[in-house]
């Protein structure tokens, strides 16, 4: 099997875990250390010798090529090898965001049909009451985190693969073969899976990591965005493994503590996070620049407010890059660069990646004028699984609609102008305005509940709840504190209303929907 030659052309035979397993160690860079996790350090070659392992576990259990595998793991060296473990056998691995709910992840088991699970012992608890109604559970492997916990009575990972060869023949996949999927919430429906090409992610390595970061081989970085989410799988994992730098793994929550001592404790060059991270970081006692190797920090999921940026580089001497990627598109396609950078800006458009700025009748709009963006790129998904109708209204053939709005000045940088749809983004995370409504309705207290965004001090969005009670008379602290622990039981935590308004009557239509956009006024 061949690597992938710069050019971003592939041959015919392309597994894209074996190219990010086995480049570095091709380059004489087999004892160098490629990952640090809470457990200790691996080389190229001990994790290369896991993820096959992995792949033979796989095999050995009857996994086929294409078939799923789910991954709800914490960030450690082990969601590499079970990630690359699965695409070097041609089966599709599906990470999933660890802060979901049972019935979320219902919801992915149903749909993805995975036919082997990987947990960490610490998030078994969640996912063990949506097994219980799936009909021919697959078989869950445990995996070993940091933060502990029981394997109950499923077999544990260490155990399986003590006596597994290391050794693998990878899939005869071709660069065009399905890889991986990432789920993505809507405004309206359940999560959709995004899926994703055995090309794609040295693609995202080559364009974005090295010709916009220009990260190399003697970078260690660290992202607080995890594996799970599009941005962190190429920040920690894919960008690291192809450029050959090293990656620094934590499973812990990224608190702003924890960050920085991960940042001095690593002598980390190259940081990635979402812009509610920065702004916690800068607030933090903690936070001396003194002591840290940081060269450059990247910041995607939402936009970054120039105050932030700016503080950032008054205080630490160092630049944020702001970026926007998405699940579709794998990652970042556009952004500002070192030595091209504008603070309340995205930048422009990364190489290798083409922009379109429309209005409503899908004609091209003048700058400085607002458009609905679309992208035209060599990562997007080729479509959202097992749904036809979702998929039509984003991925237009090469082109895919972002449903962002954007303006493009004179000088050809894009500024972010909002959503297209009732969306929001809350710390760099989806969160659809109607699931929250939905949780809020729920309560017997209340009659009516619309969420909007607003923000907060330092103009990062938040969600916001205005609430007919049924009895006006029981508003007050006491209600809206238990209306929030309401919805953070019901739901992901983070998609709690931070604010809550109760009011006589939601501003509404004739025909009876709910004017958001009066309310956000
Ligand atoms: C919003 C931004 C303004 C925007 C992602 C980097 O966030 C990522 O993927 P998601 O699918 O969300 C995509 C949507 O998030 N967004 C992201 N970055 C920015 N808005 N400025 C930004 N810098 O609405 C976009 O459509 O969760 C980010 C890399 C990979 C990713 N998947």
């Amino acid at each position: 099997m061949s690597a992938a030659p710069p050019s971003l052309d592939f041959p015919r035979s392309y597994n894209a875990a074996h190219d990010l397993l086995t480049r570095q160690i091709d380059a004489g860079r087999g004892d160098v250390i490629a990952c640090v996790d809470d457990h200790g350090a691996h080389t190229y070659t001990t994790l290369l010798a896991r993820a096959n392992q992995v792949g033979n576990l796989l095999r050995q259990r009857g996994v086929m090529i294409e078939q799923r595998v789910l991954l709800l793991l914490h960030d450690t060296a082990d969601f590499i090898a079970c990630f690359l473990g699965a695409m070097q056998i041609g089966a599709v691995p599906v990470p999933v965001n660890t802060l979901l709910t049972s019935a979320d992840y219902h919801h992915i088991l149903h749909d993805s049909r995975a036919r082997l699970l990987f947990v960490s012992d610490a998030l078994l608890a969640r996912i063990e009451p949506a097994l219980a109604f799936i009909a021919d559970p697959p078989p869950l492997v445990v995996v070993r985190s940091p933060l502990g916990g029981d394997a109950g009575p499923h077999p544990r990972l260490d155990e399986l693969l003590a006596d597994l060869s290391s050794r693998l023949v990878p899939a005869a996949t071709t660069p065009d073969d399905v890889a991986f999927w990432l789920y993505s919430s809507g405004s309206t429906g359940a999560p959709k899976a995004a899926v994703h090409l055995h090309a794609h992610l040295a693609r995202t390595a080559v364009l974005y990591a090295q010709n916009v970061l220009g990260l190399h081989a003697g970078d260690t970085v660290y992202s607080a965005a995890r594996l799970f989410f599009a941005y962190g799988l190429g920040n920690a994992l894919t960008f690291p493994l192809y450029l050959g730098a090293r990656t620094i793994l934590r499973a812990e929550r990224p608190t702003p503590a924890l960050v920085l001592a991960t940042l001095r404790e690593h002598a980390v060059t190259v940081f990635s996070g979402v812009p509610t991270l920065f702004a916690s970081l800068l607030a933090a006692p903690e936070l001396d620049p003194s002591g840290l190797a940081l060269r450059i920090a990247n910041s995607a999921g939402e936009a970054l407010p120039r105050h932030l940026g700016e503080q950032w580089r008054a205080r630490l001497g160092s630049d944020i890059l702001d970026g926007i990627g998405s699940t579709e598109l794998l990652h970042i396609f556009l952004s500002n660069a070192p030595g091209d950078l504008r603070y309340g800006s995205s930048g422009r458009p990364v190489p290798g990646y083409e922009l379109r700025l429309l209005d409503d009748d899908g004609a091209p709009v003048a700058d400085g004028d607002e458009g609905s963006l679309w992208v035209r790129g060599p990562t997007a998904a080729v479509a959202y699984f097992n749904q036809r109708a979702r998929s039509l209204a984003t991925f237009h053939g090469e082109w895919t609609r972002t449903g962002d709005r954007y303006v493009r000045e004179a000088d050809g940088r894009y500024v972010y102008a909002g959503r297209a749809d009732d969306m929001l983004k809350v710390g760099g995370i989806w969160v659809s305005p109607f699931e929250v409504e939905s949780a809020l309705a729920a309560h017997d207290a209340v009659l009516e509940a619309a969420v909007v965004g607003h923000a907060d001090d330092d103009q990062l969005i938040k969600p916001r709840a205005y609430i007919v009670l049924k009895d006006p008379a029981a508003a007050g602290e006491a209600l809206a504190h238990e209306l929030k622990q309401f919805v953070k039981a019901a739901l992901a935590p983070y998609k709690y209303p931070r604010w809550i308004d109760f009011v006589v009557e939601l501003p509404k239509t004739a025909t009876g929907k709910i004017q958001r956009f009066r309310l956000r006024a």
